[in-house]
């Protein structure tokens, strides 16, 4: 198909072509079609844009992701088709950060294909793609993790995630850090510090914040962050789109000269068209 860019909704139909592609290709479960647009849901009435809340914990995320030990960023299925040049750009920003596969529908072959996206945008060295590892009490294929990666991580960066991972993964005593444009999610209520934001966007900010903290050379901190606050943050944003929408009038019916010709009914009688 093919999409003009004077659509009114172009960027958002190109993103939704390049999903729709990914899944032909067995990298994307239709499930992630469908998370797609909730996503997309919550990202329209955040304006689609970082709000100066999400961007504040972009700059914290980067921070924590530089201070940790063995920082993590796990990628699903979704995330390897939307945004794994972001992913490649965050691991050359973060040195130590170990990028694994982690998928909730898994199978070997889809396991494979986001490794080899990954490594097609320039990530070297991909985890996951054979686990070695379980996270105890977690029923779903997720569970399945690498022992040099994640198991052992003091930090996960977990973009579109399920909200039991994200709990096992606190249960575990590790920071989680989110991005999930759903700030009403159980993900980004039980993360440490949730990321209220569109997954390119997110980590593209968090990428190019550690490039400038790393430029500072001063070392990293687990600077505090106020979850609750970034959560409310977002849910005002919304609450100030739907009122200001409220207050709006509804778009104009444009005027259409009545046409002249006539038709017969099926009772009929002659009518206008409509
Ligand atoms: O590739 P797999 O097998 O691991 O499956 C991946 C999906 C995404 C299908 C799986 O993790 C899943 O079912 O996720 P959920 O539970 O639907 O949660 C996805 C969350 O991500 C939802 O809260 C969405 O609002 C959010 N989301 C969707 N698209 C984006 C997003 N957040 C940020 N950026 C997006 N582009």
């Amino acid at each position: 198909m093919r999409l003009s860019p004077r659509h009114p909704r172009y960027a958002s139909l190109r993103v939704r072509a390049r999903l729709a592609n990914a899944h032909r290709q067995g990298l994307v479960v239709p499930e992630g079609l469908v998370a797609q647009g909730r996503g997309e849901a919550f990202d329209y009435l955040l304006g689609e844009r970082t709000s100066p809340s999400a961007r504040r914990a972009e700059r914290v995320a980067a921070e924590w992701l530089l201070a940790a030990r063995h920082p993590v960023v796990s990628v699903n299925g979704n995330v390897a088709a939307l945004a794994a040049s972001e992913v490649a750009e965050l691991a050359r920003a973060v040195p130590g950060l170990a990028v694994e596969v982690n998928l909730f529908h898994r199978t070997p072959q889809r396991a494979a294909a986001v490794a080899r996206v990954l490594r097609a945008a320039g990530v070297p060295r991909v985890l996951g793609v054979q686990p070695t590892a379980t996270i105890p009490r977690l029923p779903s294929d997720r569970a399945q993790v690498d022992r040099r990666g994640i198991f052992r991580a003091d930090l996960c960066l977990i973009p579109l995630e399920d909200g039991d991972r994200a709990e096992a993964l606190r249960a575990l005593g590790k920071y989680v850090i989110s991005v999930d444009l759903n700030p009403l999610s159980r993900t980004s209520r039980s993360a440490d510090l949730p990321i209220v934001d569109e997954v390119q966007r997110a980590l593209r900010e968090v990428a190019r914040a550690a490039r400038a903290r790393r430029d500072r050379g001063t070392p990293a901190k687990m600077r505090r962050f106020d979850r609750r606050a970034a959560l409310a943050d977002a849910l005002a944003t919304i609450a100030r789109a739907l009122s200001r929408a409220g207050a709006r009038r509804p778009i104009a019916r444009p005027r259409r000269r009545a046409s002249r010709r006539r038709f017969r009914g099926t009772a009929g009688r002659s009518r206008r068209t409509p």
